[in-house]
């Protein structure tokens, strides 16, 4: 096992969905000897690839949730994490991409930037993480890397630099020319494993050499010496990679390799690229609030003999315990440790330490900074800091998006109820973007998330492992109520008949936030509300935004200033003020003029360029934008912003718009008023509905 920390790689495998990333995993899994055999995804061997291990995923061939797994190349160790593609899955990118060091961008060669690239992009740009790019599937009819290097340029703004060049293209395609080296590769055996070196072949030497001049233009942007030594004819292999490694990790520039995973092709050289180009753990500055002093923002190290901080990304409940994946960035732990979770303070041992490879556990002793591992056995949070108790320290969380959909689900009788609720507490738990709870007035229990698919996924799992059979409703759209004034509130909480009394006041306003987030704010002046209790009044507001006033959606952020208040001696409490805040709110808050806001979703939809007018007509009689449509004589691609209650069934009429020829994804961008007719039929709907269940 290799120890040095320079030769440590954490890297996410991230794209747009299908573009082959769980394909690309199952060949580098099997060139660094971690598998023995390559089985496709969705093959015919029936057997599917070793990193989509649930059996839905193989069942769909669509990866679900990542998966992570660790592997040898070359002398460097390098953890890997394989994510979905599908935007519904989302936040399985977000971990991922939180804790890694560096990212392979996958592209379609026919495909190019899709929509989902896009947001695979910003995602990495979220959390700082380098990356290098491959175009894969240079072997589908259609393939053209260059266009998808213009793409990487104007559409995602990337300084995207070809280290490679196709030899044949299509189903000619069959090898690489290296533009460093300056070598023609080819991959022979079975396959793909055996590399063949040559010369270059005469009918592209010209094109390797005109790119092999722009990558080197391009490198010695971020090194003198090569720029030197391209005056002076000394250039070596040694100087272009530093050049370009330099380059890559400051992210100004994106090394782009090609290839065909499906067909063995530049697999290994991508791996090569991963040891000489994405960082090391050293190399990535990770942060974290120092809780001792004040939150300051302290520096990790990378330094396996520094007191310990890890975090838990991500967690997986399984009939014998829990398992919870950890990036360790300072210090170390060993098997039997006590570790401290700073959210709780609670003290733990480590029971299990263990490395995941996909499905698969394997247990080791002792993990250092800079490793990806996983603890089994312990109970804590996705997103809790470790630390030996040493130092309480809290890193940073990552980002989280609302669910936009929601479904009613009803088990068929009392055994699948008790399933349910387990099924339920374990997704909850694991995926922070699916929510589930029960209507207190209809008693229905309402799961919430990212998308249709999202949930299916669920209800399907729920059936499939929790033997919880139950009957589903239509999807409903995930509503917010906002509120648009500023409004001031004073209220008196008081029960003093009889026994210990209960005594608070609370006054001040409340106004829309600016950002969406909700925020309180402590005036209050000379102890009128006695500090003590002012958690408990923020805990009040809190309480009253699960469910809004106008049409019983939860509220989205506002500001909250408190000024005033009132004690009483001995009626007070902390229940009482909580009381209190929650009396405001009801004073308050209809006259804050609340609107119904709705989630309005970014729609891609890409076909044949015969089909344009029909896709748009779909999309305005949808209420939507269009904010785009690129058109390349064969194909166009139309970008819009539509509602998502004008969604459902989307997939159906397209289909028939288009004779099954055109794709669409869609992903929340951002909640929109509803418009005023509109909003007075929903309010009449939800009132009629909610007295049907009375
Ligand atoms: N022709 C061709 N097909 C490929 C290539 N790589 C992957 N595929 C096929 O593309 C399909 C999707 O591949 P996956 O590896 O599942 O893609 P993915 O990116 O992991 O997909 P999600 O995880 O669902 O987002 C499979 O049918 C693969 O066999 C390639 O290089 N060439
Ligand atoms: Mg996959």
């Amino acid at each position: 096992m290799v120890n040095d920390i320079h030769k440590q790689r954490n890297i996410g495998i991230s794209a747009h969905i299908d573009s082959g990333k769980t394909t690309l995993t199952e060949r580098i899994l099997y060139y660094t000897n971690k598998i023995f055999a390559i089985h496709e995804v969705k093959g015919k061997d029936g057997v599917g690839a070793t990193m989509d291990s649930m059996e839905l995923e193989r069942e769909r061939g669509i990866t679900i949730a990542s998966a992570a797994t660790h592997c040898e190349w070359n002398g460097h160790r390098i953890n890997i994490i394989d994510t979905p593609g599908h935007v519904d899955f989302t936040i399985e990118v977000e971990r991922a991409l939180r804790v890694m060091d560096g990212a392979v961008l996958i592209l379609c060669s026919v495909g190019g930037v899709q929509s989902q690239s896009i947001t695979v992009d910003r995602q990495m740009n979220r959390y700082k993480v380098p990356r290098i790019a491959f175009i894969n599937k240079c072997d589908r009819s259609g393939a053209d890397p260059y266009r998808v290097v213009d793409q990487l340029r104007m559409k995602l703004n990337h300084n995207a630099v070809l280290l490679q060049i196709p030899i044949g293209l299509e189903a000619k395609f069959h090898g690489v020319v290296d533009l460093v080296s300056m070598r023609a590769l080819y991959f022979d055996g079975p396959h793909g494993e055996e590399i063949r070196s040559e010369d270059i072949p005469d009918h592209i030497l010209k094109d390797a050499e005109e790119k092999r001049e722009e990558l080197l233009e391009a490198a010695s942007m971020f090194s003198d010496e090569l720029m030197e030594a391209i005056f002076d004819d000394t250039v070596n292999e040694d100087l272009i990679c530093n050049a370009l490694r330099t380059a890559t990790l400051s992210r100004k520039l994106t090394p782009v390799f090609v290839g065909s995973a499906y067909k063995n092709i530049g697999v290994q050289t991508v791996l090569e690229g991963v040891n000489k180009y994405l960082p090391d753990p050293t190399e990535v500055v990770n942060t974290a609030l120092d809780l001792d002093h004040n939150e300051d923002e302290v520096t990790l190290q990378s330094d396996p003999d520094l007191p310990l901080v890890a975090l838990a990304f991500k967690l997986e409940v399984t009939p014998y315990g829990q398992i919870t994946y950890l990036r360790v960035y300072q210090g170390s732990m060993s098997k039997g440790d006590n570790l401290t979770i700073t959210r709780t303070r609670k003290k733990l041992k480590v029971g299990r330490l263990i490395r995941m490879h996909a499905g698969e556990m394997e247990d080791i002793t002792k993990a250092d900074a800079g490793d990806i591992v996983a603890l089994f056995g312990v109970e804590c949070r996705s997103g809790d800091t470790f630390t030996d108790g040493e130092l309480t320290c809290s890193m940073s969380s990552m980002f989280v998006p609302e669910p936009v959909i929601s479904l009613t689900v009803k088990p068929v009788d009392k055994k699948s109820q008790n399933y349910m609720s387990k099924a339920l507490n374990r997704f909850t738990r694991e995926d922070p973007t699916f929510r589930s709870y029960v209507d207190e007035e209809s008693h229905e229990t309402i799961i919430s998330g990212m998308g249709e698919l999202h949930l299916e996924v669920y209800v399907e799992r729920m059936k499939r492992e929790f033997n919880a059979e139950v009957v589903t409703g239509i999807p409903q759209v995930a509503y917010r109520e906002a509120i648009t004034k500023m409004v001031s509130f004073d209220y008196i909480h008081k029960k003093q008949t009889g026994g210990s009394g209960q005594f608070g006041r609370v006054a001040g306003f409340m106004e829309p936030s600016d950002n969406g987030t909700y925020e309180f704010v402590n005036e209050v002046k000379g102890g009128s509300i006695p500090t003590e209790y002012l958690s408990s009044v923020d805990k009040g507001f809190q309480s009253c935004f699960t469910k809004g006033k106008l049409i019983g959606f939860p509220v989205l952020g506002m500001k909250i200033t408190v000024n005033d208040g009132k004690a009483h001696s001995v009626d007070s409490s902390e229940k009482a003020f909580v009381a209190a805040a929650i009396g405001a709110f009801r004073q308050a808050y209809l006259k804050a003029k609340p609107i119904i806001l709705e989630p309005v979703m970014k729609v891609n939809v890409e076909g044949p360029s015969e089909f344009q007018g029909n896709v748009m007509s779909s999309i305005n009689q949808r209420r939507g934008i269009i904010t785009s449509s690129t058109e390349d004589g064969v194909f166009t691609a139309i970008e819009a912003d539509v509602p998502l209650a004008e969604m459902f069934g989307y997939a159906t009429s397209l289909r028939s718009l288009t004779q099954g020829k055109a794709e669409f994804t869609m992903e929340f961008a951002r909640y929109a008023k509803v418009p005023e007719a509109l909003a007075e039929d929903l309010k009449l709907q939800i009132r009629e509905k909610s007295k049907g269940n009375r």
